[in-house]
């Protein structure tokens, strides 16, 4: 198989496993190659830390994008999670706009919030900012707190909804103009935790439930898309690439939850590469 380009846009947090420092070594892990685009640099992730530095490079994005265009540079697939303003999300448009090609995969991960809340230095309006992008991709993965924030739900906590709630609430994610939405951190019942999908070209649902461990970390979200961006971008099916990436997440936080540090420091992905790699 020729070898896929993905180029990933999303903040670099030097520390705390979550955006590009988890992103680029599960892209690479899945023998795609990782193209960057850095949307900011901070000191940490903005979960549980207070003091991070941030460095904005909106100022970078086009003129790497014009560089790549003088190129020919083409992706097999471009993945944004990540976004710090309205105006990234708007560059992100354009981003697609030049770059999308018959076949490539536009993946959108709505990364802004998570347990009923925005993260930290969001705006109240940015959700709609990013239903914006989400609108021009193939795949979107929110978790359910984001789902709501752009739906204008109520987030209805972590379990207590049914199936068919999450089935309409697929489709209504679809309805913002994706092809394909993805629900992540479904719970149905107690024991099982899973993802959710919706293909709007099909009218197909699919789905993966794995066990609901009782710990949480911080960045399992961008090991998740990351992990369903490569799955996806490689060509295997969304029942499979859900499986993938559940697979995934699940081990990284059995590892991590068998050794737990401070959550704020994310999973021990690296312990599940080797998984990871054997089930491509
Ligand atoms: O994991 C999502 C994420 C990415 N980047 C930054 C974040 C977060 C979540 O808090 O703060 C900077």
């Amino acid at each position: 198989m020729r070898q896929k380009r993905v180029v990933t846009v999303q903040d670099i947090s030097c520390l705390g496993k979550c955006s590009l420092t988890v992103a680029l070594p599960i892209l690479s892990a899945m023998d795609t190659e990782a193209c960057v685009i850095p949307t900011a640099v901070l000191s940490t992730h903005t979960g549980g830390f207070s003091g991070y530095t941030f460095r904005d490079l909106t100022e970078d994005i086009s003129p790497i994008a014009d560089h790549w265009k003088k190129e020919n540079i083409t992706f097999d697939a471009i993945y944004t999670g990540y976004l710090g303003s309205a105006e990234q999300c708007d560059l992100m448009i354009d981003l697609f706009e030049r770059f999308r090609t018959e076949d490539n995969l536009i993946f959108v991960d709505p990364a802004m919030a998570d347990n009923g809340k925005l993260y930290a230095g969001f705006a109240p309006d940015f959700p709609q900012q990013m239903k914006r992008v989400c609108a021009k991709a193939d795949v979107i993965d929110p978790n359910l707190t984001e789902a709501c924030l752009m739906l204008g739900e109520e987030f209805p906590g972590k379990t207590g909804y049914t199936r068919e709630w999450i089935c309409d609430m697929l489709k209504r994610l679809c309805g913002l103009g994706c092809k394909i939405s993805v629900l992540t951190g479904v719970i149905l019942t107690e024991d099982k935790q899973g993802a959710m999908a919706y293909n709007s070209e099909t009218d197909t649902f699919s789905e993966y439930f794995s066990d609901n461990l009782p710990t949480s970390f911080h960045g399992t979200g961008d090991v998740f898309s990351s992990a369903l961006c490569g799955a996806l971008v490689r060509g295997q099916s969304m029942e499979r690439a859900l499986k993938t990436a559940v697979d995934f997440t699940v081990d990284a936080i059995r590892i991590s939850a068998a050794d737990p540090e401070n959550p704020r420091y994310g999973v021990r992905f690296e312990a599940a590469l080797p998984g990871l790699i054997q089930n491509l």
